[in-house]
């Protein structure tokens, strides 16, 4: 409804504005002044070209940084995010500068040299030295905040420090599948054709790195330490979204990409920052990927590092919970697989290959 009116009174200016014009040129003709060189209506357009900067400017400013506030920058909370955030206000300075003088260039000449009694336009074909000084600097300033740029980029997506904690986001129509390596700190492999309605990532347990891998329902990360996200998708593109982190990258099918972070807020530290004792990081996606894309979300949970660990050490492997998997471990590893796992063995039953009893 409120866009109807907006429209409406838009088109409703618009008429006004032809109509004061139709008026004017009546008015001159009325007078006999159709044929002189320079109508009203001249003059009338050179001040709307000068109201349209003003306001334009005013509004567009407006429009763009009018909720400047705790809401339109949310507080960053990794270390990168520090070097992305200063990036984007140096952009965002130096564009907006140079689009506010060209705007005013632009628009203030339309009015200041719009066309006048006895007035002769003055001849100024070329000057060399103007256009060396203004493809040099717009130049290098574009190549300064590309490289730069370019820097930052390199760093989150190239190899992550030795130790980090790695995580596997796996985006799928409608959720998010997480797994940690174990203790191990080593993911096993994946194959596509394991999937199935309990084993969602397709986990491939022919590799003994995959023994003793979990899935929690939260993602826990710790403070101050560097954390590898290894994302993937399952079917089609979705995006790992989390601003507080500045985090962003897509997941794609068939595509595996990563991301590297260090986070430097744990939720408690951020509960106090926005006295919401609510708070949640939490990771969304940020591509509009179905019907169910709303549902993709998944919160985030950064502890000390001394919590996390203990965390860490209490998740279950997924083969536990899950010991009827056994049967796709190959026969000659099932025993360490149920060692590694935590399965105790005399529930198991390893000489026809059947799971006589899963251990919960
Ligand atoms: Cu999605």
């Amino acid at each position: 409804m409120l866009n109807i009116i907006v429209i409406a009174a838009i088109v409703l200016i618009l008429v006004i504005l032809f109509a004061i014009y139709r008026v004017s040129s009546l008015v001159d003709i009325i007078k006999g002044e159709s044929h002189n060189k320079v109508s009203s209506a001249n003059g009338f357009q050179g001040t709307l070209m000068l109201l349209f900067l003003i306001f334009g400017l005013i509004g567009g400013f407006y429009y763009s940084f009018g909720g400047l506030d705790d809401d339109f920058i949310l507080p960053v909370a990794s270390e990168h995010g520090v070097v992305t955030d200063k990036l984007f206000w140096w952009t965002m300075g130096i564009t907006g500068f140079v689009f506010v003088v060209t705007q005013i260039f632009l628009f203030g000449f339309a009015w200041k040299y719009q066309h006048r009694e006895n007035q002769v336009a003055y001849y100024y074909p070329h000057n060399n030295k103007l256009e060396t000084i203004w493809t040099i600097i717009p130049a290098i300033v574009l190549a300064i905040l590309v490289f730069t740029g370019w820097k930052a980029w390199v760093d989150i997506t190239g190899e992550s420090p030795e130790g980090s904690e790695v995580v596997e986001i796996m985006g799928y129509q409608y959720a998010w599948a997480v797994r940690y390596p174990g203790a191990d700190s080593k993911l096993g492999e994946y194959d596509y054709r394991k999937i199935d309605a309990t084993n969602q990532m397709g986990i491939d347990f022919a590799d003994r790195a995959s023994f003793d891998d979990f899935i929690p329902r939260e993602i826990h990360v710790p403070k101050g330490k560097p954390v590898l996200f290894k994302i993937r998708a399952r079917d089609v593109i979705h995006s790992v979204y989390q601003p507080h982190f500045r985090l962003q990258m897509n997941a794609v099918p068939g595509m595996p990409t990563q991301f590297w972070f260090v986070p430097t807020k744990s939720t408690a530290d951020m509960q106090a920052e926005t006295k919401n004792p609510d708070f949640q990081y939490e990771l969304v996606c940020n591509k509009i990927c179905g019907k169910g894309h709303f549902a993709m979300r998944y919160i985030i949970v950064v502890d000390e590092p001394e919590d996390y660990k203990k965390w860490f050490d209490s998740q279950e492997p997924w083969l536990k919970q899950n010991a009827d998997y056994l049967t796709e471990v190959p026969a000659n590893l099932r025993e360490s697989a149920s060692i590694v796992a935590g399965i105790e063995l005399p529930e198991v039953d390893f000489s026809n290959g059947i799971i006589s009893s899963g251990s919960k």
